[in-house]
């Protein structure tokens, strides 16, 4: 049986701080860099970025049902619809790494953000 994805209770106000930093959050300038979901799994598992600089994340997911990216360390929890792609902005962050993982996967949807 696979559970029925379950957002936390977190997601409901981070949408809603999402939707009003949205305009804002779009800036021309950021670097795009791209994560992509298949089998339940994200590639790269280790993305490298710029440290100290705002870039914009694509999260893509080919896989038919919903993921979530969720991070703790980077402060991000975000379901990315089956078949569908959602844009995340991150950093500036200091140089190190940063681990995510997909909610709804736990055992197999992991990696992190190597900031250099
Ligand atoms: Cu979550």
């Amino acid at each position: 049986m696979i559970p029925r994805p379950r957002p936390c209770a977190l997601l409901p106000a981070l949408l809603a701080g999402a939707l009003l930093l949205a305009p804002d959050a779009r800036s021309a300038e950021a670097d795009t860099y791209r994560l992509t979901i298949k089998d339940h799994r994200f590639a790269p598992a280790a993305l490298e970025i710029p440290a100290g600089r705002k870039v914009a994340l694509v999260v893509g997911n080919l896989d038919p049902t919903a993921e979530e990216f969720e991070s703790s360390e980077l402060h991000r929890e975000s379901v990315v619809p089956g078949g569908a792609e959602i844009t995340l902005y991150i950093g500036p962050l200091q140089p190190g790494r940063y681990r995510f993982f997909g909610d709804f996967n736990r055992a197999s949807a992991r990696g992190e953000i190597v900031a250099k």
